[in-house]
């Protein structure tokens, strides 16, 4: 049932069929009401909720608000209206240089207005949820590294605008050790306008996004601590949904919707539609996806609005009780830089008796850059292998049962060589908060998992696929799917050369799976909730068969074009092997 109150939206439709239907309505509420055991609940008025047993709303008595502000007057200028601006093109230049150098263009985000209007993309609903008058009190912890002054300042505007200033305790910037000037001086001078409200502390050498968010956390005033990414703008109304499930309890984590900002021209466009609820979840690489709630959990929702659990999360904007999130240790210290932070907290926070849950009535717009501006430096330099796999590991060392391991392996075969560091603290931690499996997380929380992604089957080979003909490797060409794989020198490191067979026949690169077809071999997405395939590989004669096809893994000795021909088992052109990698 929904935990806030809302009031209903009058009905205003008079015609005399409906008014009767509306009296069977009320007398069916009254007959359900009168017989529900729990008698001191709050209810919203309507017909909906009482077909769900109600829980208590908050303590019962307290007073509640709506917080919702007046409408902004209407602007015009670029960027306006969350249009998408272009520059004139003696800018063109410029804009792209800052492009290469932020991964947004900064030259439009300069022209546009700290506090533009942007389309308020929530469910209409929204504006009728009532929340306690005394909502505890935030800190948003912004970290960044090396970030465009206007979009980090527009983060911040926003948010100081758009909150209820008795919950804003504070906006606390932290630097993870920029290098550029204009986030020196020039920064501090800026939010002196903020008196005070606005803080800024900066790391004494670089620690990655998600140390560093940890440090904001142990630095924060507030009972709450909100993260957000430097290039955000929130919108309107945004705060108070994502305090209310927090002041209910306080072991619940709180995810806004995130829309788009576009990192070209700035406009501003919802992801999802008012109407449409996804939540967070994964694949078997820990790629994170969304995916629609799925049936069985809508059908128990009264409220299209109304927040929902979630296994997971994107990872950069969420709010947490702070002492909360620093009994759990907050962030394990043990991740590195960037990626799979999300699902460690989501995890930790699941697995030891919290929740997560996505709030549709908050609404965060975020810049998707199109490419990573930054580089780990220093941070990266005595690891072997990718950082981001290691960090995966480290998380599913700790958090996954034995089962579930094997399938991240599978999917990850290089990951069970690198090395993860040291895992012991978060083992005790884990026993001493005496967390539940990863399995009761599956069935309980993401039991809708499995339908998209299911067991993984183990792999009978994988590594670079070398061609007896031409000692090159089969390769995507960093071609997305759909689209023909090709051949290139083998460089050893896996990534697009890293190809796995499964007991069932399916040839896999990372998350996409290898068909044929009369124009060639392909690349082409995995049929959902399936884990099967057409091949089948031969060890004595090295040939790949594909057996739907009845024909064999050729690469044409004239044009070094890959296709499917008839089987020739002692022709060096169809002759494959799999060689394993291992990571240097
Ligand atoms: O070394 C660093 N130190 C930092 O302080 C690297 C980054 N940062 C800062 C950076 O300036 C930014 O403010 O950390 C923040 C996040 O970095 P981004 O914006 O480069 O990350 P992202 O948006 O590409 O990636 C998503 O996944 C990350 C994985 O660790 C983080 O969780 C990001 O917060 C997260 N972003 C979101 O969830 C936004 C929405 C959806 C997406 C993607
Ligand atoms: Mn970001």
């Amino acid at each position: 049932g929904s935990n806030f109150r809302m009031k209903v939206i009058a009905m205003r439709r008079t015609k005399a069929l409906k008014l009767v239907l509306i009296g069977a309505l009320v007398l069916l509420v009254f007959y359900i009401i009168t017989q529900s055991t729990s008698s001191n609940e709050t209810r919203s008025a309507g017909a909906l909720v009482s077909k769900v047993k109600q829980k208590t709303v908050f303590l019962g008595n307290e007073k509640l608000g709506n917080f919702e502000p007046p409408q902004p007057p209407k602007k015009s200028g670029p960027g306006e209206e969350g249009k998408a601006y272009h520059l004139s093109p003696d800018k063109h230049n410029e804009g792209s240089s800052s492009v290469s150098e932020f991964g947004i263009n900064m030259v439009v985000s300069d022209d546009i207005a700290m506090d533009r209007v942007i389309p308020d993309t929530r469910n209409p609903e929204c504006k009728h949820w009532e929340y306690p008058e005394d909502l505890p009190t935030v800190t948003v912890v912004i970290v960044f590294h090396n970030e465009g002054f206007s979009t980090l300042m527009r983060t911040v505007h926003t948010v100081v605008d758009r909150s209820p200033p008795q919950f804003l305790k504070e906006v606390l910037l932290v630097d993870d050790f920029s290098e550029k000037a204009n986030l020196k001086e020039k920064l501090e001078d800026y939010i002196t306008r903020w008196n005070g409200k606005v803080r800024l502390i900066r790391n004494i050498q670089r620690e990655g996004l998600i140390r560093t968010r940890t440090i904001g956390a142990e630095e924060a005033k507030g009972e709450v601590v909100l993260f957000l990414d430097a290039h955000c703008e929130v919108n309107r109304n945004w705060l108070p949904p994502l305090l209310a499930p927090i002041y209910k309890d306080k072991t619940t984590m709180t995810v806004p919707v995130i829309d788009g900002i576009d990192h070209e021209t700035f406009e501003y466009r919802p992801v999802y539609g008012a109407n449409s609820n996804f939540r967070g979840i994964f694949e078997w690489g820990m790629l994170y996806k969304e995916s629609e709630l799925p049936p069985e959990m809508e059908r128990i929702r009264d409220h299209k609005s109304a927040p929902y659990k979630a296994p997971t999360h994107a990872g950069g904007l969420f709010a947490i009780d702070r002492e909360y999130f620093l009994s759990l240790g907050a962030y394990d210290p043990g991740l590195l830089v960037w990626g799979g932070e999300n699902f460690e907290l989501s995890f930790k926070i699941w697995q030891c008796g919290g929740s997560i849950e996505w709030v549709p009535c908050s609404r965060v717009g975020h810049v998707y850059r199109g490419f990573m501006p930054y580089t780990f430096g220093k941070l990266a330099e005595k690891k072997k292998g990718p950082l981001i796999t290691i960090n995966y590991k480290r998380v599913v060392e700790v958090w996954f049962d034995d089962e579930y391991k094997e399938y991240f392996y599978t999917r990850e075969p290089l990951a069970r060589y690198l090395d993860m560091g040291d895992i012991s603290g978060q083992l005790a931690l884990k026993e001493k908060l005496q967390c539940k499996p990863f399995k009761w997380l599956m069935e309980n929380v993401a039991y809708d998992m499995l339908r998209k992604y299911p067991a993984l089957p183990p792999n009978t080979h994988w590594g670079e696929l070398r061609s007896a003909a031409s000692s090159q490797c089969l390769d995507t060409m960093g071609h997305p799917a759909p689209g023909l794989m090709g051949v290139s020198h083998c460089h050893g490191f896996g990534n697009n050369q890293l190809i796995r067979l499964n007991t069932e026949g399916q040839l896999a690169v990372g998350e996409r799976c290898i068909d044929a077809d009369t124009q060639g071999i392909k690349l082409i997405f995995c049929r959902l909730g399936t884990v099967d395939g057409p091949w089948q590989y031969d060890e004595t004669n090295h040939v790949l068969l594909h057996k739907r096809l009845g024909k064999c893994a050729a690469l044409h000795p004239q044009n070094n074009q890959l296709s499917l021909l008839p089987c020739d088992p002692v022709n060096n052109y169809q002759k494959w092997t799999f060689k394993q990698i291992v990571p240097n």
